[in-house]
């Protein structure tokens, strides 16, 4: 009931905003935008993984340019792909051929492309490295690095910064401009474990750097494919996630990033924790969405190494069904830590439960 009202006013919003039905004259964009409202209007939820096509839990991919990459964990489980395909971009920025994960920006291309000729949605975060001290996303060991970067920052990094940024939309422009793909940088800013995060900016100097790169890419650029995604860490109250949104003009979809950790104590009790979390910021996230006529994801969330024996079924699912997000991802199986995996794999022990988590109506994989 409560999502049908949530619904239908957002449909009523996005019909008045010129994209709610149609048109021949869509974009690519629009044509994305529509898809994923569709999803969340049918209270479908598609499901996305992180480097899916790239590497599995004890696999990667060798021999890219050669390599049908038709190999997923989540396919493996499941016998479907995730209808979504998270790539990162760190390292792109330098000129890297590989990104911080190893993965060969050729063949994230190259997936990427193949991903979307199944019919599936790409979605890009992006973990650059600290362009003030040259460490990584995760240096914060200056307060001064986003200052420094920004025009008029002191510190005079800004046309380094600016080259950083022509790498990026290069990348991006290479995808091409009939090829619509969700792009979230600078995200997980309320916490302060990335450069860009709370303790190491101003609020005014974080939605600088949004906007910055934004103009740059859509202004400047021409990348007039990329729906952009806000994407704060949760759970936060809607007071905090809206002190550094950049504005309207510059956001395409409100997510947010919540894992699940045991912590201190027990996996029943993160359950619970996770599960309550989940709700209360996908509550205020419907309400802002509906405010801010934006779509709305579950942009990243896990429990690593899923120690929770029906997580899908008993716990992702059950939190965010009643919510109209468009979709909600699941982060990495890395192939060189074994413990490193947010998806099941052949042979885990819970790889049923996934399977039935796919075989649900309302969850979207990709046939
Ligand atoms: C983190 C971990 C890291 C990884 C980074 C970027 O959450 O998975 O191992 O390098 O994301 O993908």
């Amino acid at each position: 009931m409560k999502k049908l009202v949530l619904l239908s006013a957002l449909a009523l919003a996005l019909a008045a905003c010129g994209s709610g039905n149609k048109k021949p004259m869509e974009t690519p964009k629009d044509q994305l935008v529509h898809r994923l409202f569709e999803y969340a209007q049918n209270g479908q939820i598609a499901y996305g993984h992180q480097d899916d096509l790239f590497y599995g839990h004890n696999w990667k991919v060798t021999d890219w340019e050669h390599d049908p990459l038709e190999r997923s964990d989540v396919k493996d489980v499941t016998g479907k792909y995730p209808m979504l395909l998270g790539c990162d971009l760190g390292g792109i920025e330098l000129g890297d051929s590989c990104n911080l994960d190893r993965i060969p920006f050729g063949l994230m291309r190259k997936a990427v492309l193949e991903h979307v000729a199944r019919g599936g949605v790409v979605t890009f975060s992006w973990h650059p490295r600290n362009p003030l001290t040259g460490g990584d996303a995760w240096d914060i060991s200056s307060k001064e690095v986003v200052r420094s970067i920004l025009p008029k920052g002191e510190g005079g990094k800004a046309p380094e910064f600016r080259e950083w940024l022509v790498r990026l939309a290069d990348f991006l422009e290479s995808i091409g401009p009939e090829v619509p793909v969700i792009f979230r940088p600078w995200h997980e800013h309320l916490g302060s474990w990335f450069w860009w995060g709370k303790e190491l900016c101003s609020e005014e100097e974080y939605k600088e750097l949004y906007r910055l790169t934004w103009l740059y890419c859509v202004k400047e650029r021409g990348l007039t494919n990329i729906l952009w995604c806000y994407s704060p860490n949760g759970p936060i109250s809607p007071e905090e996630y809206m002190s550094r949104y950049p504005g309207d003009e510059f956001v395409d979809i409100l997510g947010t990033d919540i894992y699940e950790y045991v912590g201190d104590g027990s996996v029943p009790e993160a359950d619970v924790r996770f599960s309550e979390q989940v709700k209360d910021m996908l509550r205020s996230l419907s309400a802002m969405s509906l405010e801010h006529q934006k779509l709305m994801c579950l942009s990243e969330t896990g429990f690593e190494g899923i120690p929770s024996p029906s997580w899908w079924t008993g716990v992702l699912e059950p939190a965010i069904r009643e919510f109209p997000i468009c979709y909600v991802l699941t982060w990495r199986n890395a192939h060189d830590k074994p413990g490193h995996f947010y998806a099941a794999w052949k042979g885990f022990e819970n790889e049923a439960d996934m399977k039935a988590f796919s075989d649900k109506e309302n969850i979207l994989f990709l046939d």
